[in-house]
């Protein structure tokens, strides 16, 4: 099945590119089980949140994600992954709005990949939704695999007693993210004169469940205002990930920070990895996050049985688990958008091996796994201190 953008002899059942769907929900309309469908490069603009019930490739033609634009224009939802075996693939998302809960995208089963999902919103007003979470992207139980979360924001103004748990980039409840990129998102929480607050905030992730593996979270910003908290429950901020379950791996954090100001009145918590439950951080690189009123720097918070292991961390001797590691000397660096350690880091090397590494690759498609450990954080540095050179 094939779309291209305002084809003006489309006809059903679009079964070639001269009868392509002038639409993307033309042809999701209509599209029976095991249908690829092609789309055009363009810039689609659907009336209504693109729905995969069926098993259906919905896939951008030319492979490159800026080719094909699915823009909701702040009107709602871009799209609805429901069938454990359909895909998203090859796009980008943009201009997604609702009240909270996944703004760009729900996936309940099945795929997102090589996606850009970008320039979407939530905003909540409050009242009483205590137990739902709110992300721009939601992940119940399917993948995201090598997708870019960037530049959404989300804001809440409370007036009335709320906990919500609160995520900018992703929520993930269930399922496997592996080779992501999140950053640049901002998310604003705050409460009036009477209001009482929201949740646990993690201002790239907020991990329920499932895994999250090989990914960078970056530059993502939480910052809550005038937050007037009176019903006894603290209440922890994450610049990068607040975790109550699931499992953490070889992911890198830098750059996010967390702000607060105002009628506090009960015990905060600020970090940039903040985990509890029973969550399971391991073999991660957590540097340069920062509390900005106080321009902390901020690391990883254990709470509950939470257990980290083999992380590169400001604070890891305080950390509960084996094979933390200070951050000391260029423990990362930034070239050409490449976030990734040098051979003289002590997350080289460092990390703790899983079966799983021997056929992955890193989040920049290299081996995964190089020399004789798995190396901290999302990068594996492919040029090992012990490398040989032989000259003859
Ligand atoms: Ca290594």
């Amino acid at each position: 099945m094939y779309v291209a953008k305002g084809n003006e002899n489309a006809a059903a059942p679009y079964d070639s590119w001269e009868t392509a769907a002038a639409t993307i929900e033309d042809a999701l309309r209509i599209a029976p089980n095991s249908t690829w469908i092609h789309v055009a490069a363009g810039t689609y603009t659907p009336a209504e949140v693109l729905m995969l019930t069926n098993v259906v490739r919905l896939a951008g033609e030319t492979g490159d994600w800026k080719d094909v634009v699915v823009d909701a224009q702040d009107k709602r939802r871009v799209a609805w992954i429901e069938n454990p075996d359909a895909a998203l693939e090859s796009a980008t998302l943009t201009r997604g709005y609702t009240g909270g809960y996944a703004a760009g995208v729900h996936i309940g089963g099945g795929a997102l990949r090589n996606c850009r999902v970008t320039a979407c919103r939530f905003h909540n007003t409050g009242g009483q939704i205590d137990g739902n979470s709110y992300s721009v992207v939601a992940n119940v139980g399917g993948t995201i695999e090598d997708c870019l979360i960037d530049n959404n924001s989300g804001s809440f103004m409370y007036n009335g007693n709320s906990f919500t748990p609160t995520a900018l980039g992703l929520c993930q409840t269930a399922g496997l993210t592996d080779s992501c990129v999140v950053t640049g998102n901002y998310v604003y929480v705050g409460a009036n004169a009477s209001g009482i607050g929201t949740g646990n905030t993690g201002g790239g992730i907020h991990l329920i469940g499932g895994t999250v593996r090989n990914s960078l979270v970056a530059w993502n910003r939480v910052n809550q205002i005038h937050h007037k908290v009176a019903d006894g429950r603290g209440r922890s901020f994450a610049g990068g990930l607040y975790a109550s379950g699931g499992t953490i791996i070889n992911n890198t954090f830098v750059g996010n920070s967390t702000t607060a100001r105002d009628g506090l009145s009960v015990e905060l918590t600020y970090g940039a990895v903040i985990a509890s439950g029973d969550a399971v951080v391991e073999n991660n690189l957590v540097a340069d996050n920062h509390e900005t009123t106080t321009e902390a720097e901020i690391g990883c918070v254990a709470q509950g049985s939470a257990t980290f292991l083999h992380n590169c961390a400001k604070n890891a001797a305080g950390l509960p688990g084996e094979g933390n590691v200070e951050t000391k000397g260029e423990v990362y660096r930034v070239r050409g958008g490449v976030v990734e350690s040098p051979a003289s880091s002590p997350c080289h090397d460092a990390g703790r091996n899983a079966d799983w590494m021997a056929e992955a690759t890193d989040l920049y498609g290299r081996p995964r796994l190089f020399g004789k450990r798995v190396d901290i954080g999302a990068a594996e540095c492919q040029a090992g201190a012990g490398t040989v050179i032989q000259l003859r």
